[in-house]
């Protein structure tokens, strides 16, 4: 029997092909994959999400915070297409368990997911057989990262424990292999591969987060495994076992045929660009309208000029008027804190003069909330290196370093500090780079104390920002960074930005 098994993951609620941003028509949204679903099917298919749904479009965001008790687009999406698996992402506990469980209670599918419990019970099952026919039948595994406690607040997962996906992986292999028969087993991990699948090398630090390429290496009877998280684009056999992660919002499904007499499998990745299913979008037309109304409401206005991002690599070296205000804004709610980091996000898009809920969910793309932590001037400095690998010197000119877009884009991961003068030295060393910094007119001792407002995934050691994971939290501020600048703007609607060219970069 020939059986094929259609993934998306990471759709991050993108149903709609047009952009929040600037309405294009893109290469993306379930509406888009609908069509390459029904023609692929046949009765021996099996349509699986592999998580992170439920945050993310602009769609899901006005939905969560307006609509909630309405049927989430994304369950609607997903019954709409006749799902038949699905997993949990580390995002889908971004909006608390009553947001969740509503969730789970509206998609028809079944929940996969074994290794994240809620009062000690599994939130999906511990594994699945799926029968085909009586001679017929694979195992099916869903794990989620165990990661999730680095970044989520604590308040959304206070019920929640989350077993290590590897271990809990290899446990529940070798138990269907002593006691189901089966023709096969799939694993459906939201989480992805650390290393190299040819060169085995690491592409991140080794954390526990991904650990896929260690379950193709030492598990013994994985035929596939789909995976995301990461947002990376693959299809290939590693280590012989057919394994994929398809591109994020739905830019991509992954496709494995496998023939279960032969145990022949390919594996390949198919484009969101077949004709867009009106008949879906119609479906979710009625909150995407009052969405886009929303997205378009005025909330403030600059004085003077925009914060548009015209170039973000010039963006980064000379911290943009942008970053500035949006620190200046996290320093509003941090009363305590003198300092503040923000990043520019991958293909943030900034502010008009007029600023709208648009300019805000195109420029803040992630669900983040803030948190000021307690630090000595020597992990302040451990701090600044690390943000400061984001750049590299060559032929005498400052640039960014390739492992911050190869193997995939990770400008997130460059912080910028307000409240403080230094100076980054390309061309120095990894580990010291940081040549100057002084806080009003005085250089910075290791012994001295300062409180900084930074993003909650980063304040969790998110980006490997190690050092701060310990800090004392001495606000912890339970507001979304949108809300919160949508917020500040309506609470000062002729808004002037505290702009200071306060980091150096050099070569
Ligand atoms: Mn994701």
């Amino acid at each position: 029997m020939k059986i094929k098994l259609l993934a998306t993951s990471d759709v991050h609620g993108y149903v709609s092909p047009y952009s929040y941003s600037d309405r294009k028509l893109c290469m993306q949204g379930l509406a888009r994959l609908s069509y390459h679903i029904a023609s692929l099917r046949d009765k021996h298919t099996l349509l699986i999400d592999n998580g992170d749904s439920l945050q993310g479009s602009s769609l899901n965001y006005y939905h969560n915070l307006y609509e909630k008790d309405l049927m989430q687009p994304m369950a609607k999406a997903l019954n709409y297409l006749n799902y038949d698996y699905y997993n949990l992402g580390n995002h889908d506990f971004n909006y608390g368990p009553d947001m969740l469980h509503q969730y789970m209670r509206d998609v028809n599918a079944t929940c996969l997911t074994g290794n994240a419990f809620e009062y000690g019970q599994p939130l999906g099952k511990e594994y699945v057989i799926h029968r085909f026919n009586d001679s017929y039948s694979i195992a099916l595994i869903g794990v989620v990262t165990q990661h999730i406690p680095v970044w989520e607040s604590t308040e959304n997962i206070k019920n929640n424990t989350f077993e290590n996906a590897f271990d809990y992986v290899k446990r529940t292999v070798e138990k269907i292999r002593k006691e189901e028969r089966v023709n096969g087993i799939c694993v459906v991990y939201h989480g992805g591969h650390e290393r190299h699948m040819e060169t085995d090398e690491p592409t991140e630090l080794l954390t526990n987060e991904n650990l896929g390429w260690k379950m193709c290496h030492e598990i013994e009877g994985i035929d596939v495994l789909i995976c995301g998280h990461q947002h990376r684009s693959y299809a290939l056999f590693c280590n012989g076992v057919a394994t994929l992660q398809p591109f994020e919002n739905a830019k991509e499904m992954g496709v494995i045929e496998w023939d279960l007499d032969t145990q022949e499998k390919t594996v390949k990745l198919i484009k969101a660009d077949a004709d867009i299913d009106q008949d879906l979008l119609k479906l979710i037309d009625e909150e995407e309208q009052r969405a886009q109304h929303w997205l378009d409401q005025p909330l403030g206005r600059l004085k003077e000029g925009n914060l548009l991002i015209q170039d973000p690599t010039e963006a980064r070296i000379h911290k943009h008027p942008l970053i500035s205000f949006i620190n200046q804004v996290q320093l509003y709610y941090a009363t305590e804190a003198q300092l503040s980091s923000q990043a520019l996000f991958n293909e943030s898009v900034g502010f008009n003069q007029e600023i709208t809920m648009r300019d805000l969910v195109s420029t803040y793309v992630f669900s983040n909330t803030m948190k000021a932590l307690r630090m000595s001037g020597k992990t302040l400095k451990e701090y600044l290196e690390k943000t400061a690998e984001y750049f590299d010197a060559e032929d005498g000119k400052v640039v960014v370093s390739r492992s911050f877009y190869d193997p995939k884009p990770l400008h997130f991961n460059y912080e910028m500090v307000s409240g403080l003068d230094y100076t980054i030295k390309a061309s120095n060393p990894i580990g010291s780079r940081i040549v100057e910094m002084s806080y009003q007119g005085k250089p910075v001792k290791e012994t001295d104390s300062f409180v900084m407002v930074m993003s909650s995934y980063r304040s969790g050691g998110g980006g490997e920002f190690d050092m701060v994971k310990d800090c004392e939290v001495v606000q912890d501020i339970q507001k979304d960074m949108v809300d919160a600048l949508a917020e500040y703007i309506l609470a000062h609607p002729i808004l002037e930005v505290n702009h200071t060219e306060n980091i150096k970069v050099i070569v």
